[in-house]
C-alpha cells in the first residue's frame, strides 16, 4: 500500500506550498476578481467559500489528483454500496441508509435493509404520535410531559446538538431533557424538575452496557419506583434505543418498546437513526423526516457532484492543506447562529474520533499528521474571548464560520448587527492590519509619535489567516441536515486520503474497560490491586482515605 505521500500529487502540493507559504491571501484577492466565483460552491441547502484559504488554482488541481490517487471517489462508492469498510470491526459503514430517499433497495450483508429501516422508522412515528397527542398515558393515567434521554457520546451528542439547534421550531407539547454524564448532579438535576407520573425515559445505548448509561438508568428507575412507579409500570415509562435487546429487557423495557438500531450505524453517525427519538419526540416526527430530507440532499451531492464542484469533498481537501501541506494544528468551528451552540462539541467526537488515529490501514504508524484539534465555540461569544488568539496568536488557527442568511426569529436589527460580526472577522484574519495602517488611523486620532511607535507592534494583526465561510438561508431542520451530512462526508474524504481506519474507535474503549475495572476498588474495604502505575494507586488510595474523613 504507497503512502499518500508517495503520490505524485503529495509531491506536487508540497511543492506548491513552499510557493504558497510566501504569499499573502490579501495579494491573491487582489490579482484575481474572480477568487470568490472560482472558489465557492452553491451545494444543496447553502453556499460554501472556501476562497480565503491560502490556494490558487494550481492547488486546486492538485488537491484533486490527490483525491483522485486515493481513489476518494470509488471508496465513496463502495461506502454507499455497503461494503464492509470499517473493517477493523469487520463492518459496513451505512448511516447514509438511514436517510435514503430514493425508495430503492439498499443491499447491507446480503439483504435489502430498506424494510428494517422503514419498520423502525414507522416504529417511531407510532410512539411519537402516541406520546403527542396525549393516547400514551404515564401509571396514573396522565399525559407525558417530559422526555428524558440517557446515553452518552454518540447516543447523546448528536440529539442534544439537533435538539438544541431545533428550538426555534418547537411547540410546548413535551419538554426534553437530556442526561449524560455520570456525575449525579445532572441526573438529580433534571428528576428534580420532572414528575414520574408524566415522565418518559429513553435509555440510548447501542450496547446496552455502557457505565455511564446504565448507572443513570437504574438511578432513573429507583426514583419512578420511589415516585409511585411498580415494575409492572416501568413499561409506561421506559423505552430503549438499543442493538442489544436482551439487556433492554432484562432491564425492565417491554420488547415492543426497545426501538432497534444496527451495528452498521456508528454510535457519533447515528443521530439518523432511532437514536434521534428525542428530536422526534421534541419537534414532531415530520420535522425529524425533513432532517433526513436534507441529509439526504447531501448525500446525493456528494455522490453526484464532480469533486471539484463537490462541497464535502472540497471541504475535506481545505482541510487537509492547511493540515498537512501548511502544517496548521487545530480548526475551529464557529457558528454565527445561537442555535447551534453546540455543533462545535458535536462535531469535535465526529471529527476527532473518526479520525483522531496515528496509525494507517495496515497498522503502520503514520508519518504526517491526521485529524487537527477540533474546536470552537459560537462565533459570536468568541470574539469577546479567543479570538484574541485567532487574530494574534503564534499559531495559525483555519476557521470555518457558519451562518444563515435569515435569523430563527426576527427580532429588529439583531441579525444584521451578528452577520456583520461575522463577516468582519472573516476579513479581518484574512487582510490583518500593517503597521503603517495602525500608525495612520493612530495619527489620525491624534496620538503622538513616541506614543504610536510605543504601541504600534502590539495593534499589528498579521492576517493571512484562512477561513472557510458556510452561509445557509436559515437554520431548519431541512438544512441542518444537510450542515450535518456535508461535514460526516468530509470526516469520510479525510479519512481516506489519511488511509485510517475513521469509523472505529479504540481509543473510547480502553477507558471504558480500566473504569470498569477501578469502580470496585473504590468501595471501602476492598484492595486497590498493586498492578496500577504509582501515581494511579496513590491517588485511588488518597480519594478512598480522604472520602471517610
Ligand atoms: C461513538 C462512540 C461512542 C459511543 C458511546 C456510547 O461513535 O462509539 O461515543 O456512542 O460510548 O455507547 P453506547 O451507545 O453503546 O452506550
Amino acid at each position: 500500500m504507497a503512502s499518500p505521500t508517495q503520490f505524485p500529487s503529495w509531491q506536487a502540493l508540497s511543492k506548491n506550498a513552499q510557493t504558497l507559504r510566501q504569499r499573502e491571501l490579501k495579494s491573491l484577492f487582489d490579482e484575481d476578481q474572480g477568487r470568490f466565483d472560482a472558489f465557492s460552491i452553491k451545494a444543496p441547502q447553502l453556499l460554501f467559500d472556501y476562497s480565503k484559504n491560502l490556494i490558487t488554482e494550481e492547488t486546486r488541481k492538485g488537491l484533486l489528483a490527490l483525491a483522485d490517487d486515493a481513489k476518494v471517489a470509488d471508496w465513496r462508492d463502495r461506502m454507499f454500496a455497503g461494503e464492509h469498510i470499517n473493517r477493523t470491526e469487520d463492518r459496513a459503514v451505512m448511516h447514509v441508509a438511514l436517510r435514503d430517499q430514493s425508495g430503492e433497495p439498499i443491499m447491507i450483508d446480503g439483504e435489502d435493509a430498506r424494510p428494517q429501516i422503514e419498520r423502525e422508522l414507522n416504529h417511531m412515528r407510532e410512539l411519537v404520535s402516541s406520546v403527542r397527542s396525549g393516547e400514551w398515558k404515564g401509571f396514573s393515567g396522565k399525559r407525558i410531559t417530559d422526555v428524558v434521554s440517557i446515553g452518552i457520546g454518540g447516543s447523546n451528542l448528536g440529539p442534544l446538538m439537533v435538539t438544541e439547534a431545533l428550538t426555534a421550531y418547537q411547540d410546548d407539547t413535551l419538554t426534553t431533557h437530556y442526561v449524560s454524564n455520570v456525575d449525579g448532579f445532572q441526573i438529580a438535576q433534571v428528576l428534580d424538575r420532572v414528575d414520574p407520573e408524566s415522565t418518559l425515559f429513553i435509555v440510548a445505548s447501542k450496547t446496552f452496557t455502557t457505565l455511564e448509561t446504565i448507572t443513570n438508568a437504574n438511578t432513573a428507575r429507583d426514583w419512578f419506583l420511589k415516585g409511585g412507579g411498580s415494575e409492572d409500570s416501568t413499561k409506561q415509562h421506559f423505552v430503549a434505543v438499543s442493538t442489544n435487546v436482551k439487556k433492554a429487557v432484562e432491564f425492565g423495557v417491554a420488547e415492543e418498546n426497545i426501538f432497534e438500531m444496527w451495528d452498521w450505524v456508528g454510535g457519533r453517525f447515528s443521530l439518523w437513526s432511532t437514536i434521534g427519538l428525542p428530536i422526534a419526540l421534541q419537534q414532531g416526527f415530520e420535522a425529524f423526516e425533513e432532517l433526513l430530507q436534507g441529509a439526504y440532499e447531501m448525500d446525493r451531492h456528494f455522490k453526484e457532484a464532480p469533486l471539484s464542484e463537490n462541497a464535502p469533498v472540497m471541504l475535506a481537501l481545505v482541510g487537509i492543506w492547511n493540515r498537512n501541506f501548511l502544517g496548521y494544528p487545530a480548526h475551529a468551528l464557529l457558528p454565527y447562529d445561537q442555535c447551534l451552540h453546540r455543533f462545535p462539541a458535536y462535531m469535535q467526537q465526529a471529527e476527532m474520533e473518526s479520525n483522531g488515529k496515528s496509525v494507517n490501514w495496515a497498522g503502520e504508524t503514520l508519518e504526517y499528521p491526521s485529524v487537527p484539534l477540533i474546536w470552537g465555540e459560537v462565533g459570536i461569544n468568541g470574539q469577546h474571548a479567543f479570538y484574541q488568539f485567532l487574530h494574534q496568536g503564534t499559531d495559525i488557527i483555519p476557521a470555518d464560520f457558519i451562518g444563515s442568511v435569515k435569523g430563527t426569529v426576527d427580532v429588529p436589527g439583531h441579525h444584521d448587527a451578528l452577520m456583520a460580526n461575522m463577516f468582519a472577522q472573516t476579513e479581518a484574519l484574512m487582510k490583518g492590519i500593517d503597521a503603517d495602517q495602525v500608525r495612520a488611523d493612530l495619527k489620525a486620532k491624534g496620538m503622538d509619535e513616541a506614543r504610536i511607535e510605543e504601541i504600534v507592534a502590539h495593534k499589528v494583526h498579521r492576517g493571512n489567516r484562512p477561513t472557510n465561510t458556510l452561509l445557509m438561508d436559515k437554520v431548519t431542520p431541512r438544512s441542518l441536515g444537510a450542515l450535518i451530512a456535508l461535514y460526516e462526508h468530509k470526516i469520510f474524504v479525510q479519512g481516506i486520503i489519511w488511509q485510517i481506519h475513521s469509523f472505529d474507535q479504540w481509543g473510547v474503549e480502553l477507558g471504558k474497560v480500566l473504569a470498569a475495572g477501578i469502580q470496585p476498588e473504590l468501595a471501602e474495604g476492598q484492595a486497590v490491586s498493586d498492578k496500577h502505575d504509582a501515581s494511579t494507586r496513590s491517588l485511588i488510595n488518597y480519594y478512598k482515605q480522604a472520602k471517610q474523613q
